[in-house]
């Protein structure tokens, strides 16, 4: 394709607010009417000011183990400077970034099921800062709430004058702040998945994520182990992210505030979603990663602020590979389920288990993103190095622990909606018709209570729980989807779409959230508090 018609197809295909919304709005159409044409990504594309390389060159990073501090008394103990680093993600380019102990990703963090885990957070960075562990089973005090921020050395003083929450004024008499460093206590007591530690600071999550802060947190246990899955150096953690690149080489992103402190959301045409040009994989671009003739495990997270995926695995003949899904946000499925096409929205995780072992040695297998055009149209590529014997297997019986909670336990239904509105006098995105307050309660729930969610989009959004994992009940009125099997954390709402979900509320009392995950929404509004009691 020519680079010319690449850009007529991203313009064609690429619709945010000014095009799903203004859809709906101008011509009347009906949700399902404007749900038979919706569009196929909401945000609009950064374009890169530098030179970009060629795909399938670079070499797949694998992001380093973090090797514990302490092991002593039944819990590991782990040290993360969060600082300011000038990393080389584009060949011969030099990007700051902020980031988790020097690299992007973070380190990998490699946990047991039920061994507790505490991560010193210390902060060099110029902003204020908060860890939150996607998908973590974790009590309130450290599951990273948006305002208990960990300080810049020496700006408690300033924080106080602004109301110990974000800059922006809004002011939670909640928020419990500290200076410099924070323990985050995880207990990991929790069905073993991947999960991903991220910032989630008040109003700044996107760009400071885009800016580097994101890791990987593996929790593992025995059942698991002894499924004879892929392992060792056939299975591979995939953070697929896009970025965008300035002139100078640094990271793209239209911020309304460079300094990220004062004042959040971004400029027009980003407010629905900020997507790059460049897909990083384990911060590397479009790279490359030699394998054996055999199966291996791909555990993949969209860790994309806003950008969405549609997966496939060609091989150089045409071929396309089965991508057999063992696992998905919250561990693994009761039974594999097969696709030829992986859709993967913002904070989502597949596990899936791909078998090179029919393809000639010396080709090529690409991962490609139907949803791109052009560059965005090619993710990654592994190379078949070497025939090789196999011994993994995929057990047609994968777990026996999911939840089965039937619409007859639920004690409450609750419906909200995901769309656009006004928020302070500007563009927002809400939840139920309101932006986020840290001060409101917006939903109580008790402690073991069953309970169906109703969600409703308007373009799509990518719907986070913290603390529980629930399962998709239904897509406008129909059947789940074939990739929405198992325990979930995050579910894709399409355009137009109102899809049901069903957990129950264990694990903690506290406050927690709920929030849309293209982050770009989240900053601007679209976040609800869930509070257990
Ligand atoms: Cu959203």
């Amino acid at each position: 394709m020519r680079e010319d018609d690449a850009r007529g197809l991203t313009r064609r295909r690429v619709l945010g607010i000014g095009g799903a919304l203004g859809l709906m709005a101008a011509t009347g159409l009906s949700a399902s009417a404007a749900l038979a044409r919706r569009p196929s990504i909401t945000g609009a594309e950064l374009r890169s000011a530098v030179l970009l390389p060629p795909p399938f060159q670079v070499p797949l990073p694998i992001p380093a183990v973090l090797k514990p501090v302490s092991t002593s008394g039944g819990a590991d103990r782990y040290e993360i400077t969060q600082r300011e680093v000038s990393a080389e993600i584009l060949p011969g380019v030099t990007t700051p970034m902020w980031t988790y102990g020097g690299t992007f990703p973070g380190p990998t963090i490699e946990s047991r099921r039920g061994r507790p885990v505490t991560v010193t957070h210390r902060n060099e960075l110029p902003v204020p800062t908060v860890v939150h562990l996607h998908g973590g089973r974790t009590p309130a005090a450290s599951d990273g709430y948006p305002t208990d921020l960990v300080l810049p050395e020496g700006r408690q003083e300033h924080a106080m004058h602004m109301g110990h929450g974000s800059e922006h004024g809004m002011r939670d008499p909640r928020a419990v702040v500290t200076e410099l460093t924070r323990d985050y206590t995880f207990p990991l007591d929790q069905r073993p998945t991947l999960l991903w530690y991220h910032d989630h600071r008040m109003d700044f999550t996107a760009p400071a994520i885009w800016r580097g802060l994101a890791g990987l947190h593996i929790v593992r246990d025995d059942a698991e182990d002894a499924l004879g899955l892929p392992a060792g150096p056939r299975e591979l953690p995939l953070m697929i992210a896009d970025r965008a690149f300035a002139a100078d080489g640094s990271l793209a992103y239209p911020a309304l505030d460079p300094t990220l402190r004062v004042r959040p959301g971004v400029r027009e045409p980003y407010l629905a979603g900020v997507l790059g040009d460049v897909i990083l994989v384990n911060g590397a671009p479009w790279p490359v990663h030699e394998v054996d003739a055999a199966r291996y495990r791909l555990r993949i997270l969209n860790a994309s602020n806003a950008r969405h995926y549609e997966l496939e695995a060609v091989t150089d003949d045409g071929r396309r590979l089965d991508l057999v899904q063992i696992g998905a946000d919250q561990g693994l499925l009761a039974v594999p389920v097969t696709h030829r096409l992986l859709p993967i929205a913002p904070a989502e995780r597949y596990d899936v288990v791909v078998d090179f072992s029919g393809v000639p040695v010396g080709s090529l297998v690409r991962v490609i993103n139907r949803l791109g055009a052009g560059r965005t149209g090619d993710v990654m590529a592994f190379r078949v190095a070497r025939g090789a014997t196999d011994d993994s297997r995929i057990p047609g019986r994968l777990s026996t622990d999911l939840p089965d909670w039937r619409r007859s336990d639920a004690v409450r239904v609750r419906d909200f909606s995901f769309r656009a509105g006004q928020m302070h006098a500007g563009h927002g995105w809400l939840i139920g018709g309101l932006p986020f307050d840290p001060a409101r309660a917006d939903v109580t729930a008790r402690l073991g209570d069953v309970e169906v969610w109703r969600l409703v989009a308007d373009v799509h959004h990518p719907v986070h729980l913290h603390l529980v994992g629930f399962r998709v009940l239904s897509r406008s009125g129909r059947a789940p989807l074939a990739h929405d099997a198992g325990l979930k954390d995050t579910v894709s709402l399409r355009p137009g779409e109102a899809v049901e979900i069903i957990t129950r509320f264990d694990g903690y009392r506290g406050r927690y959230l709920f929030h849309c995950h293209n982050a770009e929404h989240e900053d601007m509004g679209m976040m609800a508090n869930l509070e257990i009691v």
